[in-house]
């Protein structure tokens, strides 16, 4: 065995850093319903590039959700695409648009068709079956989170790290690992939160915030959520589901569902956890996680969706929550039986 340097991993090409090195005014954008790689990514990419002394805007459609409001920079992000066009008609030629962590195109949101026109649009994304919409493209599926990447981008770049920059971009990396559990961690994973805790992040004062931090509310909800866990295919398949109900009854919102599925993932037996969300009447999102091989990314594209082979998501109008589930069950069924032949 031998020391060597971190697991292979996509470096972005010479005619985005020459991008990134030469213009000076970015406007960053992330997908709607922003998690925590979203807005981890979003923030640090701003607060790097500001320390390098370029101008950024940060846009998101909809105002921050609470339990990422103490990540540093949050109260900056601009909910008035105005605002965001005002900064790039000024910029002129020496404008750039980012887009982070959105799968394709339709994850911009409101403004997308708008983003895209854009002369100059840049895409750094770790979603495998990222068609690569933008003028210049870094998609990097082996990257565990686009928070890893904006690190490995400023790293290419030589540019500062600050402390809140790291505390962001460690914020990004343990989300969307599920502190890294997931199958994405690499040995690179973890050489970015060690120079990412050497700049600045605090794992043990990040834990506590991203973590543990439920309201009493938000405890009474994940009591109200696990009481409708459902078992399929020998244990395999396990459902949850959260109603508008249930939300009204604990003065809580569909913010506070943030890492319920980890909680039927966590059953030795469970290959895939499926978790149903009553968005509004008529109008269910799906969540699937998926532990081992079964690609849940192919299930959510089948029902109109899309993520990662072992994060994934689709949205489905249905009067009723069980439709939903009956529809999806053959599916999650066939995806592990297939998986298991392969073996
Ligand atoms: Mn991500």
């Amino acid at each position: 065995m031998s020391w060597s340097m971190s697991a292979a991993v996509a470096l972005p090409d010479e005619t985005m850093l020459g991008i990134v090195r030469e213009k000076r005014h970015f406007a960053l954008f992330t997908h709607y319903n922003p998690d925590g790689d979203a807005l981890g990514s979003l923030l640090g990419l701003a607060d790097i590039l500001e320390h390098a002394g370029k101008q950024v805007i940060c846009y998101l459609e909809a105002p921050v959700p609470a339990i990422y409001r103490f990540l540093p920079g949050s109260g900056r992000i601009q909910t008035d695409m105005e605002r965001v066009r005002d900064f790039l008609r000024s910029a002129g030629e020496d404008g750039a648009c980012i887009a982070l962590d959105c799968g394709d195109e339709k994850r911009l949101g409101l403004y997308s068709e708008e983003v895209l026109k854009y002369p100059s649009l840049l895409v750094i994304d770790h979603h495998h079956d990222n068609p690569g919409f933008g003028d210049c493209n870094w998609i990097s599926p082996e990257s565990s989170a686009t928070g890893e990447m904006v690190f490995d981008l400023a790293q290419a770049l030589g540019f500062f790290l600050s402390p809140q920059a790291a505390e962001c971009l460690y914020a990004a990396i343990s989300t969307d690992t599920g502190s890294f559990h997931y199958a994405a961690t690499s040995s690179h994973t973890f050489t970015v939160a060690a120079e990412l805790v050497r700049c600045g992040a605090n794992p043990a004062i990040l834990a506590n915030k991203l973590y543990n931090n439920y309201t009493l509310g938000r405890l009474r909800l994940l009591q109200d959520v696990l009481s409708t866990l459902e078992m399929y295919e020998k244990e395999r398949i396990a459902v949850i589901r959260v109603s508008q109900a249930m939300l009204e009854r604990t003065f809580t919102t569909m913010e506070d569902i943030e890492h319920f599925i980890n909680f039927p993932r966590a059953i030795h037996s469970v290959r895939v956890a499926v978790f149903l969300k009553e968005r509004e009447p008529g109008h269910i999102s799906v969540s699937l996680r998926a532990k081992g091989r079964c690609d849940v990314s192919a299930i959510a594209v089948h029902f109109g969706g899309g993520g990662h082979k072992n994060a994934s998501g689709c949205t489905m109008r249905a009067e009723h929550m069980d439709e939903v589930r009956d529809a999806l069950l053959p599916h999650l069924v066939a995806g592990i039986r297939s998986h298991k032949k392969k073996v």
